[in-house]
């Protein structure tokens, strides 16, 4: 029983049925069995708000009157995917709806996909904070999000002709049933000028002038939590002109400058930048950075002071910043300038007060994403900041100097401002007082490798706080079948928020042959629809009794899916050498985005897909052999595609991938990781045993030592493996229908392979044999699925954000 089914309101179908029919009538001015499906998702989506609105506005009530700390992630991505079913769930109207719609003859799953899929993230990292909204909320304490309203999300991919072709999408053409515009709220952004100095009242003044000021305008999501009354925000920024139109200029003729700064202010929220490993030394994307930081920080600050007299004291106390990669780490310099030119305090009050609010998460090591901007540019484009950072760097390398006197090449390098451009990530680590990375090898690299010079003086400050996903929306939402069947079998104490370790208790049902046997039917319902899903979208036929072994992630050469792609190849060229010889049916499956201008990527794409056609179309492959790559992967199919796997392909090269969440969606799915040590994949294996997952391929430490040494040498790999000879050949020699792959074999070949594609080619195939062979007896895959769904409760995002709470925000 849930906290809405006690009220004396509460829904049931009865009221649901009534309400719903009278609602479709209201907006469409047709009877219920004339209106069409958008009208139905529309009152549907109306009354999910009704019911919300309430809720929402008691808790930004409460939340205005109360001293609980409140939570702020700053983030440039929110990767929430369609809300409508989760919303339903949260209220506790989860068997009503579906029920209540069948029995007026209309189709929940129809209903549902009407609602576009807001794709303001690239992957990952804006996903991650999804999840993190979810499960704060679904914990019942304030955590709200802050970023950008993009007016495009990120492209939809079509494939044509095998390649990736980008489509702009425009998710609010027909407008957005979850958000409410705030315009009383809006704030100015200003850009550009100068700073100018001057005594005011005995006291230096900055004063910024001639200035560009572009209007920000909040938007607010509602972020419900499972079963209870807590409702917080999500609050996505719009960029507006402050003057709507140029009157003086049209009137005067000029007709182009009248409308000129409207597009130039709107254009910073236009679109979401579709590369999410990647320098984007663009000036757009830094005004795109600066201005949700600037306009957050205005709003929190302006509330909190009208909370407490009119004064910032106290604000560490009562408020959390969290710094979500570096794309909003001018949150660190912004506060300093309120705290300083704006309130008047003294720089070392507004320092301690600034890095102990802020807090840091770093998602990635490589090193063309860690953010550098030039020092011009940001001089340019935000004068007083770009000032701030200055003195930042100023004060803290005059402190180490003091401290170190004889480390100068150590606090060279840890400077924010060196070699004509500002670190990022320096700034946001100096200015913090916890950094995290978000997996346990994640975090030791930080500490090692990438920022071993900041642990040297400040190891207190960094944490490990290990990534995790919500399973509400990743596997009771997207598999309904797989919780229900738990649930019948252990009840739903796992169900519950924070609760989802209580699977351990399915691991006393992993040698149990009813259970096996009934997880085998859910995994083959589910690879059924998936099947029916490839067959209308792609017009191929998968055969759901083979295995689904599925790698859906960003398109990138870290992540190898060139590495499966090859194996493949040479799967297909056993297969037509011995046509007869025994083979366990596979379907290999793919998804994922290449970012636009990342030509190598969008080529492993075309590869996949050449191949695919090569072998779809092959009558030796029937039944046994298909590759299928599905496209525009976003969340929404990425909750068909996880329940329907068996085999999780994580395959990055060790040491690269700063996590992964995929990895953890597959585990609580039942489907089996084949996996490098790498990332979150490590804490999978000491979680389920070394029994239930298959690991292969060069360990970090090696990756490491091979690098240090200048790599390794891919032509010798190269000569002792006659299979791995005649796959790369073909990879140029027209056999995959005439195309040719130039670029990769370069790569691998004479460029030395910086990704070791080549060097773990022999232990991959090895493990993929391996796992075919096991899966033939179904016993023991079963006792594999099953152990991995019990061991997959500690990879809740609940856990993560309880760790947050305890280790770094310190909530009691
Ligand atoms: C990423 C990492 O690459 C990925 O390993 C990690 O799981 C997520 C969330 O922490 O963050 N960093 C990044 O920029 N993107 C990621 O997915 N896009």
């Amino acid at each position: 029983m849930n906290i809405f089914q006690e009220t004396e309101n509460k829904m049931t179908k009865e009221k649901f049925k009534r309400d719903f029919k009278k609602k479709v009538e209201e907006l469409s001015s047709e009877k219920l069995e004339n209106s069409t499906t958008k009208f139905q998702y529309e009152a549907l989506a109306q009354m999910v708000m009704e019911n919300i609105n309430p809720i929402w506005a008691e808790n930004r009530r409460l939340n205005r009157i109360n001293t609980d700390k409140q939570i702020y992630f700053f983030s440039i991505e929110f990767l929430i995917g369609r809300l409508l079913r989760l919303y339903i769930n949260n209220l506790g109207w989860e068997d009503i709806v579906p029920d209540g719609l069948e029995e007026l003859g209309l189709d929940y799953d129809n209903i549902l996909a009407c609602e576009h899929d807001p794709a303001l993230g690239n992957g990952g990292l804006g996903r991650l904070m999804a999840c993190f909204l979810d499960s704060a909320a679904a914990l019942d304490f304030p955590a709200h999000g802050n970023g950008i309203r993009y007016k495009y999300g990120l492209f939809q991919q079509k494939i044509v002709n095998h390649e990736q072709v980008e489509v702009a999408d425009n998710w609010l053409k027909h407008g957005y049933p979850f958000e409410i515009r705030q315009p009383e709220k809006s704030v100015v952004v200003k850009y550009g000028g100068n700073v100018r100095t001057e005594m005011v009242n005995g006291k230096l003044t900055f004063i910024h002038e001639n200035y560009e000021p572009v209007l920000a305008v909040p938007y607010d999501v509602p972020v419900s939590g499972y079963h209870n009354k807590t409702v917080n925000s999500l609050r996505l920024w719009d960029a507006q002109p402050v003057d709507d139109f140029d009157l003086n200029a049209f009137n005067e003729g000029h007709f182009l400058k009248a409308v000129q700064s409207k597009s130039q202010a709107e254009s910073i929220s236009q679109v979401l930048y579709p590369s999410d490993h990647g320098f984007e030394g663009q000036l757009l994307r830094l005004k795109q950075e600066y201005f949700f930081v600037c306009a957050g920080l205005k709003r929190i600050v302006r509330r909190y002071k009208k909370q407490h007299q009119g004064s910032l004291d106290g604000f560490s106390d009562k408020i959390c910043i969290h710094i979500n990669d570096t794309h909003p780490a001018m949150c660190v310099p912004e506060f300093m300038r309120i705290l300083v030119d704006e309130e008047n305090y003294g720089w070392d009050e507004a320092w301690d007060m600034t890095v102990k609010s802020m807090s840091f998460t770093n998602h990635t090591v490589l090193p063309e994403a860690l953010e550098k901007w030039p020092v011009d540019m940001m001089q340019n484009l935000l004068p007083r900041i770009y000032m701030i950072i200055e003195e930042i760097n100023r004060r803290f390398l005059e402190e180490m100097n003091g401290k170190y006197p004889n480390e100068e090449a150590r606090n060279y390098n840890i400077s924010i401002i060196k070699d004509g451009q500002v670190h990022m990530a320096h700034l946001a680590i100096i200015g913090s007082h916890s950094v995290n990375g978000v997996a346990e090898l994640h975090s030791k690299i930080l500490r090692e490798e990438t920022f071993k010079d900041f642990y040297a003086i400040y190891p207190e400050r960094f944490h490990n706080v290990t990534n995790g996903v919500s399973q509400r929306r990743f596997m009771m939402a997207a598999n309904q079948e797989l919780k229900n069947l738990i649930c019948d079998t252990i009840g739903d104490k796992w169900t519950q928020p924070g609760q989802m370790e209580a699977l351990k208790d399915l691991e006393k049902y992993a040698s149990d042959s009813d259970f096996q046997k009934q997880l085998q039917g859910v995994k083959y319902h589910n690879k059924e629809r998936l099947a029916k899903y490839i067959k209308e979208h792609l017009n191929v036929t998968v055969n759901p009794h083979s295995i689904f072994d599925i790698q859906v992630k960003r398109i990138h050469e870290y992540k190898r899916q060139l590495l499966n792609a090859l194996h493949i190849m040479h799967v297909y060229n056993q297969l037509c050498a011995n046509p007869n010889a025994d083979f366990v049916p596979k379907t290999y499956i793919f998804a994922g985005k290449a970012a636009p201008s990342y030509y190598f990527a969008k080529q492993v794409i075309k590869l996949i897909n050449v191949i695919a056609d090569k072998i779809n179309h092959d009558p030796l492959t029937k039944d046994k052999l298909s590759v299928v790559f599905i496209p525009n992967f976003n969340v929404s199919s990425a909750e068909l595609i996880y329940p329907a796997a068996e085999i999780s392909e994580q395959i990055s090269t060790a040491g690269k991938e700063a996590s992964g969440t995929g990895n953890m969606k597959f585990m609580m799915n039942g489907a089996v990781t084949l996996g490098t040590m790498d990332g979150a994949n490590i804490e999978i294996a000491e979680h389920v045993g070394m029994d239930n997952i298959y690991t292969f391929g060069l360990s970090a430490e090696e990756v490491a030592n091979y690098n240090h040494n200048g790599g390794y040498h891919s032509v010798d790999v190269l000569q002792q493996n006659p299979d791995l000879q005649k796959v790369m050949n073909q990879l140029i020699d027209g056999s995959l229908g005439g195309d040719t792959f130039h670029t990769i074999y370069d790569a691998l070949v004479l460029n030395n392979d910086t990704y070791f594609v080549l060097k773990d080619f022999a232990s991959y195939c090895d493990i993929q044999d391996q796992s075919s062979r096991d899966y033939l007896n179904h016993h023991s895959w079963q006792k594999k699925s099953i152990m991995n769904i019990a061991n997959s409760g500690i990879f809740s995002s609940d856990r993560s954000i309880a760790e947050y709470q305890k280790d770094i925000w310190k909530i009691k």
